[in-house]
């Protein structure tokens, strides 16, 4: 079981490596299936060398070293985190599996330091409405932060799934801002900036824009909204013969938690409601499971995500109706799985 790259594209440095989705159990990614996206290679940092500078509309400049942050209490929460080009090939294409189509995701137990208390250290001034966060890679990634998450659950991250942070995943420190975008979770993070209005930086101007069918663009689409795919059975599996199936699959909201998973197997004409696996947490994967008898004949599989905040996941139709398909990020249409009458699963659009 590995992660591979995108198709068609070289897995060099600048590049992204998929989750294999389809051979997961359980909601959290071992650190060596974490999905990868670096806009300019991982870099090579010392820990000892690396700081942490916090500045602009603060009391006071600070700069700290990794053990003063792991000095703060700490704490340690389970998130997913998603690229908001997850899914992007399905606008206008279909991937041949689940670890194409949807393996810009992951979900890990987290360990770090509340950034609010970091910020409260440095002084917050009340005209500072946002915050820069840069990172320490070639691509000095930058984003802007609304300060509002900042102060509710934004995390200074250290450590992931037991064990220190991996170079891939941004040691010796990263940003995470559970249920915001991945590319706002500024890995190698070496820069907070505090400010009274948006950065206006490339990555939310020219990219992480969302182009609408009437030419113009939304800007700073942070959440990333209800999802859920059925990863078993999924595309380019095959069921062995007629009989008892476990659909098994993944939903998650950056809203919140998720509340209901409804799944389909005649393509969306009738739903049974799915049983939710705990831990049901709020920003994280949540495991659904419906047991099927296949009698043979061919089937649509489909999975629909409700979270706490009322929100449902929108068929295909639906999304492009209200988005069209110029519009690169934050595809979360509803996924659907074709098996054939000899067992074959394909992506199919429905
Ligand atoms: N410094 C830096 N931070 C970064 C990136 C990067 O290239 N450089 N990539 C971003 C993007 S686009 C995503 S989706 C997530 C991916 O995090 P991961 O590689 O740990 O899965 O990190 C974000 N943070
Ligand atoms: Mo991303």
């Amino acid at each position: 079981m590995v992660r591979v790259p995108i198709p068609g594209r070289v897995n060099t440095t600048t590049a992204a490596s998929l989750t294999p989705l389809q051979r997961l159990y359980g909601i959290v990614t071992p650190n060596g299936l974490v999905f990868e996206r670096h806009h300019a290679g991982v870099p090579d940092i010392p820990p000892e060398e690396h700081r942490l500078l916090v500045h602009g509309l603060a009391a006071r400049a600070l700069s700290f070293t990794v053990n003063d942050l792991m000095r703060f209490p700490s704490v340690s929460r389970i998130h997913f985190l998603e690229c908001s080009g997850n899914s992007a090939g399905e606008w206008k294409a279909k991937g041949s599996n689940v670890q194409v189509t949807h393996g810009l995701l992951s979900c890990c137990e987290w360990t770090g330091v509340q950034l609010a208390l970091v910020l409260q250290e440095a002084g917050i001034d009340p005209r500072a409405k946002w915050l820069l966060a840069e990172g320490a890679d070639a691509a000095a990634m930058t984003r802007s932060i609304p300060m509002d998450k900042a102060l509710d659950d934004a995390l200074l991250v250290y450590a992931q799934n037991g064990e220190m942070l991996r170079p891939e995943q941004g040691y010796p420190l990263r940003l995470l801002l559970p249920g915001f975008e991945g590319n706002m979770s500024v890995k190698w993070l070496r820069r907070l900036k505090l400010g009274d209005a948006p950065f206006m930086t490339r990555e939310e101007t020219s990219k992480y824009t969302d182009l609408m069918p009437d030419g113009s663009a939304r800007q700073f689409t942070f959440v990333m909204e209800a999802k859920s795919v059925i990863v078993r059975p999924s595309g380019g599996q095959a069921l062995p013969r007629p009989g008892f199936v476990e659909i098994y699959g993944y939903a998650w909201s950056g809203r919140g938690r998720i509340r209901a998973v409804d799944v389909s197997v005649d393509g969306g004409q009738s739903w049974s409601e799915a049983r939710l696996e705990e831990p049901v947490l709020p920003k994280c994967l949540t495991a659904f499971r419906l047991p099927w008898q296949w009698d043979g004949s061919p089937a649509v599989l489909q999975s629909r995500a409700v979270d706490d905040s009322g929100y449902v996941q929108p068929p295909r139709p639906v999304l492009l109706a209200a988005r069209g398909v110029e519009s690169y990020y934050h595809y979360n249409a509803i996924q659907s799985w074709r098996i054939g009458s000899d067992g074959r699963v394909e992506n199919v659009h429905a």
